[in-house]
């Protein structure tokens, strides 16, 4: 009898639950339509953020003005806001839209943006969070995917997961290829070891030597972010940050593809691309092939860098960098003009480039700030350092203005000063453009690896607010962050497995032949308005620059990744998460 009240009160609880997520059920339904007009990080936001949603909006008249921020789950406001008053247009993706600013929203949660208006334009977000840690798990996998692109190295499953694999490509019994100056009949080359460049198994010294140049670069300003024990791979524990031992792993192979007398060899690879295997699999012969100015400068500016870095740990692995790095720099100066071309027989990356100015100042100004010999500072005399945009494998200018502004050496204080103020010049313009763009984002053409010029422009913004001490570089640099994680004009967040909606079918040998999915952390090449691939299996939705991307495996001009676009991402993220971190 005493039963009753209670079962009948737990009874009209559970008809009042059901009729509330009813409701509930009802209200999301009638939002529930688009996520994809929506553009925005999918992964979070700090609070301090500046949050700025674009919504894109066909061109009629019933356009919307209002939006929702809401709690996940729940769904209970927390703030309203209304649309930008100007309805943007950006020719690059032909997409008319407002923003949707709700940087007030700054509490720890989890969130989505529900805009309010008439069908079609009544839709929700992806969901996103709001956290004073909001790009750590992005930082430490995009530098974790080194450890993958491991050659000549056993994946253990204790680190790799569920990608755990063989080793592949041993690289014991290397063959000259007569274009590195060297003939079969001399013998062997052994040279294990070393990062995979990109979704092919490859190994390139331009562009490892740019990639290496942009961790270490990172290591100097943020020596704490990435320590020991922080990245899980096989060395955590060895009393060295991890970001140190993984760098070691692609020099120690680096410093395999110097020649006797100090040129450096061009690249390891096979003739052609294999087809979609794993590394153990690829068992076809490996070339070393070419010697050349760009590859060995990129390699004296890696190894400058890296005898300045690894000197604190072990003098003398940094005293032989040092030495290694000045006998590359002996040899480009003997051979100012190698250029390097694919001979007939090699069908590889090719990594083509005809200026050779930026390698020499790149690596005059890294040898300079390591040795302080007076032939560098010579060399630099009268040639114009200066930041005027982002770096590329093809283009290493800028980074000789970014190491000459923020490491300490000993140029004069007037020189400093200007380098400094054209990197600040340069990121004020970006700023300018960003104001005027739909996404907030600085203008850029849209090449092979456009994910990476974006990533480097937010590396470049870092730097200014490094130099200046001003916020609002840092903000610009946030907002570079949200564009490769969501906040694009296909709505994708271009980092595997950060986002609902993220990358997931990368032109990445390993991912396609392995089975198991992307490996996280993975920064795709981007939007690529050259569609380079589409005479090979890939159909793009749209020719417009900014849409020209597809998350197909077979798309290697828009999907592919690869060491030096990961590099400045790993930089990007982590920088702004170490400098949110201590901006409090
Ligand atoms: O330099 C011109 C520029 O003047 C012009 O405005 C622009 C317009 O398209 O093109 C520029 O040349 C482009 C060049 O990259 C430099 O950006 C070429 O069109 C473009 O085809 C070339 O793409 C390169 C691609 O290899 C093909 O060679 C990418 O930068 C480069 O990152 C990529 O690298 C490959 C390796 O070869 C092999 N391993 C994978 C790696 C990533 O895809
Ligand atoms: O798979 C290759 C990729 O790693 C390179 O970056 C790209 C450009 O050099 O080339 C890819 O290989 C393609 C080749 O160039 C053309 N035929 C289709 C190949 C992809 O399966």
């Amino acid at each position: 009898m005493q039963k009753t009240p209670v079962i009948s009160r737990i009874r009209r609880l559970a008809v009042a639950a059901v009729f509330l997520s009813a409701l509930a059920a009802f209200t999301l339904s009638a939002h529930a339509t688009t996520m994809e007009n929506i553009r925005l990080n999918q992964t979070g936001y700090y609070p301090e953020s500046r949050k700025v949603a674009t919504v894109v909006v066909s061109d009629d008249k019933s356009a919307p003005s209002e939006f929702l921020v809401v709690g996940v789950p729940g769904g209970r406001t927390v703030f309203r806001g209304k649309l930008s008053a100007e309805l943007f247009w950006w020719e690059e993706s032909g997409e008319r839209g407002f923003r949707a600013d709700f940087s007030a929203v700054s509490a720890p949660g989890r969130y989505k943006l529900v805009i309010l208006g008439d069908v079609p334009y009544r839709s929700e977000s992806y969901p996103f969070t709001v956290s004073d840690r909001a790009f750590k798990d992005v930082a430490v996998a995009s530098m974790r995917t080194y450890y993958f692109q491991r050659c000549s190295y056993a994946l253990a499953r204790k680190h790799a997961g569920k990608w755990a694999r063989a080793a592949g490509h041993p690289d014991l019994d290397v063959t000259y290829h007569p274009s590195s100056g060297h003939w079969e009949g001399e013998g062997k080359v052994t040279s294990p070891g070393g990062w995979y460049d990109a979704g092919d198994f490859g190994k390139y010294v331009v562009n490892s030597g740019i990639t290496v140049g942009t961790l270490l670069a990172f290591y100097e300003l943020f020596p704490n972010y990435f320590p020991d024990k922080s990245l899980d791979i096989p060395e955590s524990g060895s009393g060295r940050p991890d970001i140190l031992d993984e760098v070691k792993f692609n020099l120690d192979w680096m410093k395999t593809m110097q020649d006797v007398d100090g040129g450096v060899f061009f690249k390891l690879t096979t003739l052609s691309f294999p087809g979609y295997i794993m590394p153990d699999e690829d068992r076809g012969q490996r070339f070393i092939i070419g010697k050349s100015t760009t590859s060995s400068l990129n390699f004296a500016a890696a190894m400058a860098m890296a005898a300045r870095v690894y000197a604190p740990f072990d003098s003398v692995y940094a005293k032989n960098c040092a030495e290694r790095a000045l006998l590359a720099w002996e040899w480009a100066v003997k051979n100012p003009g190698a250029a390097f071309k694919n001979p007939a027989d090699v069908k590889t990356g090719e990594y083509r480039d005809a200026t050779f100015d930026d390698e020499f100042i790149w690596a005059a100004a890294e040898l300079f700030i390591t040795t302080k010999e007076k032939r560098f500072a010579d060399f630099l005399k009268g040639k114009e350092v200066s930041y005027s945009g982002e770096p590329s494998w093809q283009n290493v200018h800028s980074l000789a203005a970014l190491s000459l502004a923020s490491v300490k050496n000993g140029l004069d204080a007037q020189r400093l000063d200007t380098i400094r103020k054209s990197v600040t010049k340069t990121a004020d313009k970006w700023l300018t453009e960003m104001d005027k763009h739909l996404y907030r984002m600085p203008n850029m053409k849209f090449i092979w690896g456009s994910n990476s010029s974006f990533a480097n422009m937010g590396v470049g913004m870092i730097y200014a607010h490094i130099i200046s001490g001003d916020s609002k570089y840092l903000l610009g640099a946030v907002e570079i962050a949200d564009y490769l994680l969501g906040k694009n004009a296909v709505g994708i967040s271009f980092v595997s497995a950060f986002g609902t909606k993220a990358m997931s079918n990368p032109h990445h040998r390993q991912s396609v032949a392995g089975k198991v999915g992307a490996i996280p952390g993975f920064l795709a090449g981007g939007p690529n308005a050259g569609q380079q691939d589409s005479a090979h299996g890939v159909t793009y939705s749209s020719k417009l620059p900014a849409k020209s991307y597809e998350d197909a495996y077979k798309s290697y001009a828009s999907n592919e990744v690869a060491i030096n676009w990961n590099a400045p991402a790993v930089f990007l993220f982590g920088a702004i998460d170490a400098l949110m971190r201590s901006q409090k």
